[in-house]
């Protein structure tokens, strides 16, 4: 699982020198993240918010965006960009109470352009579309009904992930309980957010960011808890992973994973995705001791001057695993133990009733694409919104963009099943193929986006289920990921088929990843057309069919068949 030996390096550089970026000017003057956000809010002129603060508001939980559909009719019309904000909320481990449902629905009717509650693959919503006159009034409704937005975008640690399948009720609760945990005490100090959304006094002081510093983080940092054998939240996305580890049904510690993460740019080879590391094995008592030693080492030796490098995967490659290891464990005052022994069988989610330890039943719905919204035919958002009005426990937002009904009394499971039925919330015609196929966002709202994703996936998934019943493995699947651009969102990087936009209608493929997650995978084809992809995954359907061990999954045939070479470690092998 380590790549230890095989990483070393002779002398770390530890501080990389040279001009800082210019993030890191904005984030130095910011007054410890307010800018002049406040003073911008005022101003009716434009949508928007000027430059520094079009990027400041993002550790406030906000982007700055458009719709591209109409962009350039916009432009030819001489008008600016139709600016508004998505809002991505914190939710850690992604529990919200029908209660606080019930009114972000609301908000999302009466205030968002779109109208729709956007499911995210790192287990919390999104609104899209808030123009800028509703935004203070986004935070307070949120406010009233105890959630935030803070730290969910920007050079900090985000929204922080646990596995949501409560079937072992009691280990997830303890998980949960350190996934909140580790998303409070990793949070900015700075009241900028309750000042400037929330209307509090301002209380002069020179404000001290304990842990993350005046210029915050180099680069987003992203942290789970993980109870395996599930990996849903996929751990090789992540900077830092702390992995269960229970005797009997009981929470004893964690084994700790370090340096995770999906991005690349197109043609820059100093850019790739890379699996996390093993660090070893702490007790519980040490959890914020190592999370705080890990972020402030980031922090301190992440790379300030080219934000491409700057994330925790580049800091470990550059000073070697040991070196970070070494320093990790003395800030920490930790020795890591060998890590004990887990597997990851699975990712996805399981879908329909399980039963918890505690009596109570989870159902799990699959929604594609994680979006909420009434669609014709299929009143989703109208469902789960029924669903709140009656739902005496909670509900669990997966890092498979889906949601679970949680804690249902047997008394009240044929009431819940029969609303969610008839609201197309629960569809037993729908395929392991489907279940196992995840898109981001991507067009209309993403600036990012190179290629369309969220909107491709769904016929895309009719293709390929057509392709394997052609090929008589109508019932197996195959963990197929499309993202509109290598930030990999849609965690297409750790797919058995990663789709990844190079422009419109174009993709590069990728295959090799396998089930668990825990392998990257490697380029097959590039500036694939979508006619060309489904005759690749024709071609490589036909012969998986054919010439496949037993049980062998498709990632798995692809790589010993030599169809693509393995990434074992990212750094040599990804662009070889
Ligand atoms: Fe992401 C940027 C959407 C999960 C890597 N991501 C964006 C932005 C905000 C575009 C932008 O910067 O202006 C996208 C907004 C689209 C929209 O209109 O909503 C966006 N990312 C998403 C979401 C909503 C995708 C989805 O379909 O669910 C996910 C929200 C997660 C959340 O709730 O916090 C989302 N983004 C991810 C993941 C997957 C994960 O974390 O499990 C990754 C890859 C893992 C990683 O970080 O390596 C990811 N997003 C990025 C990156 C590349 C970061 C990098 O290391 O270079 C960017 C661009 C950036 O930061 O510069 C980005
Ligand atoms: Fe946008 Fe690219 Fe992320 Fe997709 S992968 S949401 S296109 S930034």
């Amino acid at each position: 699982m380590s790549n230890l030996s095989e990483n070393k390096i002779e002398q770390p550089v530890l501080i990389v020198e040279g001009k800082l970026s210019d993030n890191e000017r904005m984030k130095e003057e910011s007054n410890f993240l307010r800018g002049t956000i406040a003073e911008d809010l005022k101003d009716r002129m434009t949508g928007g918010f000027t430059s520094d603060n079009s990027q400041l508001i993002r550790v406030h939980g906000m982007y700055q965006q458009d719709d591209r559909d109409i962009r350039a009719e916009r432009q030819k019309q001489k008008l600016e960009p139709l600016h508004n904000v998505m809002l991505r909320a914190r939710m850690p481990g992604g529990i919200i109470k029908p209660e606080q449902w019930l009114a972000i629905d609301k908000f999302a009717d009466d205030y968002t352009s779109y109208g729709s509650i956007r499911l995210t693959t790192r287990q919390t919503f999104q609104f899209h579309g808030v123009l800028k006159p509703n935004i203070k009034l986004m935070h307070q409704t949120l406010n009233k009904i105890g959630i935030d937005s803070i730290a969910t975008a920007g050079d900090v640690n985000r929204n922080v992930l646990c596995t949501s399948n409560p079937i072992e009720s009691e280990l997830h609760q303890e998980a949960y309980e350190w996934a909140t945990k580790l998303s409070e005490h990793l949070l900015p100090k700075s009241r900028a957010y309750a000042e400037i959304w929330l209307d509090e006094e301002k209380i002069e002081t020179t404000e001290v960011e304990p842990i993350l510093g005046k210029t915050y983080l180099p680069r987003k940092f992203k942290t789970t808890v993980v109870i395996p054998p599930k990996n849903d939240i996929d751990v090789h996305a992540n900077d830092l992973n702390f992995v269960a580890i229970a005797e009997n049904g009981k929470l004893v510690g964690f084994n700790v994973l370090v340096g995770g993460g999906l991005a690349m740019t197109h043609g820059d080879k100093s850019t790739y995705p890379r699996r996390a590391d093993d660090f070893g094995y702490i007790p519980l008592d040490k959890t914020l001791e190592v999370a705080e030693a890990v972020v402030t080492t980031q922090r301190d030796w992440g790379n300030r001057v080219n934000r491409k490098n700057a994330k925790t995967k580049y800091t470990l490659d550059r000073v070697g695993i040991d070196t970070f290891k070494a320093e990790v464990e003395k800030r920490a005052g930790v020795i890591f133990a060998e890590s004990r022994a887990y597997e990851f069988t699975s990712r996805g989610d399981s879908f329909g009733w399980v039963a918890g330890i505690d009596g109570k039943h989870h159902l799990s719905l699959f929604i594609e694409n994680g979006r909420i919204l009434d669609f014709l035919n299929k009143p989703l958002k109208t469902g789960v919104a029924e669903i709140a009005k009656i739902h005496k426990g909670d509900f669990r937002m997966t890092a498979n963009q889906n949601l679970i009904i949680a804690g249902v009394a047997e008394a009240d499971k044929a009431q819940i099943e029969q609303i969610a039925r008839d609201h197309g919330l629960l569809d037993d015609t729908v395929s392991s193929q489907r279940e196992n196929s995840m898109a981001c966002v991507a067009f209309p709202t993403c600036p990012l986006a190179m290629a369309e994703a969220e909107r491709y996936l769904p016929q895309l998934v009719t293709d390929v289920e057509t392709i394997l019943a052609k090929h008589d493995v109508a019932d197996e699947n195959i963990i197929l990921r499309v993202t509109g651009c290598p930030n990999g969102c849609g965690r297409a990087m750790l797919a058995e088929i990663g789709l990844i936009g190079k422009g419109p209608g174009k993709y590069n493929m990728y295959l090799g990843g396998n089930v668990g997650g825990t392998r990257i995978p490697k380029l097959y084809k590039e500036n694939v057309n979508e006619e060309g992809v489904l005759t690749e995954i024709d071609t490589l359907v036909a012969r998986w069919s054919s010439e496949r061990n037993d049980n062998e999954g498709f990632g798995d045939f692809t790589i010993r068949t030599k169809i693509v070479s393995e990434v074992k470690i990212s750094k040599r092998d990804f662009h070889d």
